[in-house]
């Protein structure tokens, strides 16, 4: 069985990826508190060290470090024979969603959350605009959860954690109260929360927490 360290803060949505689908295979990791809010991940020596795209989550396995959740839970699902694709139609389906997630709905929710909630004045403007972009973004995923109980069907998948990552958190922290505002995304959240031995990111990744400012 591999061993595995995860570089994590605990607010990263992209660290909870990793956490999650190791957890739901049963593995364990050793968690590695990374000091992003104090700027290391910003550092030469921690680049030269750890990551060369200065980015966090970094997973080790046997001592091997990867980078870029989408690959590597591509990797885990394949390892592991779980919450990957049965053909290539699927495996097509599963690309088009993390594709989608990284680039858009991650991507803006992860910079939004962050600015919105982890900086001390942000940008009015900057908001706004990220908002309306997010606000597209859910509106597609709300109309794909209305039809199709997970992302690429009626079984969950690597494709449901990463689009869920950062959904999950608090609605304090993402501004949005999915209950209310999008009840597809909302139930379907629910459906991977009941999933056997689902945690949340709070949960499975601890330590030091960055200053919230709303
Ligand atoms: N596509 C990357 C995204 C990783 C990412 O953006 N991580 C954030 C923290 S959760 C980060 O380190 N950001 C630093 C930066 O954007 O400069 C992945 O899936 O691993």
């Amino acid at each position: 069985m591999p061993s595995y360290r995860l570089h994590y803060f605990p607010e990263s949505g992209n660290s909870y990826k990793l956490a999650l689908m190791l957890t739901l295979c049963g593995q364990n990791f050793e968690p590695v508190w990374t000091d992003f809010g104090g700027g290391i991940t910003r550092t030469a020596q921690w680049r030269q060290a750890v990551n060369p795209m200065g980015e966090i989550p970094v997973l080790e396995e046997d001592g091997v470090r990867l980078t870029q959740t989408a690959p590597i839970l591509l990797k885990l699902a394949e390892q592991y024979g779980r919450f990957g694709a049965s053909d290539k139609d699927e495996q097509f389906e599963l690309l088009r969603w993390l594709f989608w997630d990284n680039h858009k709905l991650t991507g803006f929710m992860a910079t939004y959350r962050f600015q919105r909630t982890f900086t001390r004045s942000p940008d009015p403007h900057v908001l706004n605009y990220l908002r309306k972009r997010l606000d597209d973004f859910l509106s597609v995923l709300e109309r794909h959860l209305e039809q199709s109980a997970f992302a690429i069907g009626a079984r969950p998948t690597i494709a449901d954690f990463s689009m869920m990552a950062y959904l999950h958190f608090p609605a304090s922290e993402t501004g949005y109260d999915f209950a209310t505002s999008h009840p597809a995304i909302s139930a379907w959240l629910g459906r991977i929360a009941a999933l056997p031995g689902w945690k949340s990111a709070y949960d499975l990744l601890p330590g030091q927490r960055l200053k919230q400012y709303v």
